[in-house]
């Protein structure tokens, strides 16, 4: 029996696919026995259950009025990840997003010396795709990628992105694709429309329930979401859910109000509990311009519920055209239409596409899998006996 290991997880607090994988991990290698550190600006969203495995640092800036505005952040996470390596003995420090977890990482592991942890560092897309290549950023976070001891991505797209992006030659520096995962017992096919029916309280039995949640950022194309909604609407009375919050979100609420549709969408904003909604739904939109995977299109599928997405990034390695749900060109919304239409118009083709997304989830999207590949990683790189 292999001793348990000490690990530390940073990653970004906020409501947004990495923070959640970077929480699971935590708390999955907790209940597999480890010890497992939160090293981050504030609790993350979903950390709870804490338990004595599991041990949150908060970074906290200083507030010396030169110092605004300078960009300390990775200076005082450098500074905690020291400490909390010295004082816990940490074997592995696992960042999530390498700008600029992994350079702070960097920094602490030049400062300790050899009782530093080894690093791992998951990139999950935007550190890639629109920070990472950013000139201003790229040869730091180049730098912090290949001074990480391991590198994962949660897709392929996104490994090829980073070797070519990055201009790292694949046969020199290996990255892993380890697939974003889901809890298939929490994201579960149970269908109550009683959560629909308190939101929309006119809702008929045969009005279908569109669903979408995110940040509400620009490469989501939260406008494409009401444009489907309205071009679906017109031909079958339905409905949609708005799950999430961000600079979008009032544009896309202007939006609904100018076309009349008010009564039709519901915008909840940021929810931390939304899965019964989810799994009530009938199809979920995600028609973003970018996605290195697209965990919240993995929670639906995880539901049952299919998905009508862009063809981009990462989501074709887990929404299959047709079969568990539909992919177009980012953009074309009479597209998105035409295959939601067909899908809430026939319900034997929607239960069709429904159980084979439950099915593909269940066997490859699985959480504990992954977390053996995590351990895995975790396991080769420590000298822990
Ligand atoms: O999508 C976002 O804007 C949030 C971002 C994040 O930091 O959580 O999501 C990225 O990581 C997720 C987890 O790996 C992926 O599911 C998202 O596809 C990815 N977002 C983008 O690539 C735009």
């Amino acid at each position: 029996m292999s001793a348990p290991l000490n690990l530390a997880i940073t990653c970004f607090p906020t409501f947004g696919g990495s923070g959640m994988v970077a929480t699971e991990i935590g708390l999955a290698m907790a209940e597999r026995g480890h010890r497992v550190h939160f090293i981050a600006r504030d609790l993350p969203v979903r950390l709870h259950g804490m338990t004595r495995k599991v041990v949150f640092h908060e970074v906290t800036e200083s507030d010396y009025p030169a110092l605004a505005h300078s960009g300390t952040y990775p200076l005082a996470l450098a500074s905690k990840m020291i400490e909390v390596a010295q004082y816990e003995h940490l074997d592995i420090l696992h960042v999530h997003y390498a700008v600029p977890h992994a350079t702070a990482a960097w920094m602490a592991r030049e400062v300790l010396g050899d009782k530093a942890p080894r690093i791992v560092t998951t990139l999950h897309g935007t550190d890639t795709t629109l920070v990472g290549t950013d000139p201003t950023y790229l040869p730091i976070t180049r730098f912090s990628i290949l001074r990480s001891d391991a590198v994962t991505t949660p897709s392929e797209f996104l490994q090829r992105a980073t070797w070519e992006g990055f201009g790292i030659p694949p046969e020199t520096f290996p990255i892993e694709v380890i697939p974003n995962f889901v809890d298939t017992e929490r994201y579960a096919p149970i269908r109550d429309r009683a959560h629909l029916h308190r939101l929309f309280p006119g809702l008929r039995d045969d009005e279908p329930v569109l669903i979408h949640v995110s940040n509400f950022r620009p490469v989501k194309r939260i406008g494409d979401v009401v444009s489907v909604f309205a071009r679906v609407h017109r031909e079958h009375p339905c409905r949609l859910v708005m799950i999430g919050d961000g600079p979008e979100r009032s544009p896309a609420e202007r939006k609904v109000r100018e076309l009349g549709l008010e009564e039709r969408v519901a915008f909840l904003g940021k929810q931390e509990h939304f899965v019964e909604l989810l799994a009530a739904a009938d199809v979920f939109l995600l028609p973003s311009e970018q996605e290195s995977f697209g965990l919240a299109a993995l929670e639906a599928l995880s539901c049952g519920i299919p998905v009508v997405a862009s063809d981009i990034g990462g989501i074709p390695e887990q929404v299959e055209h047709g079969t568990r749900g539909y992919l177009t060109p980012v953009g074309d919304v009479a597209a998105m239409a035409h295959h939601v239409l067909a899908l809430v118009r026939d319900p034997e083709h929607w239960r069709l596409f429904s159980r084979n997304a439950r099915q593909h989830v269940l066997a490859c999207f699985q959480l504990a899998p992954a977390i053996d590949r995590y351990e895995a990683i975790y396991r080769r790189l420590s000298t822990r006996a």
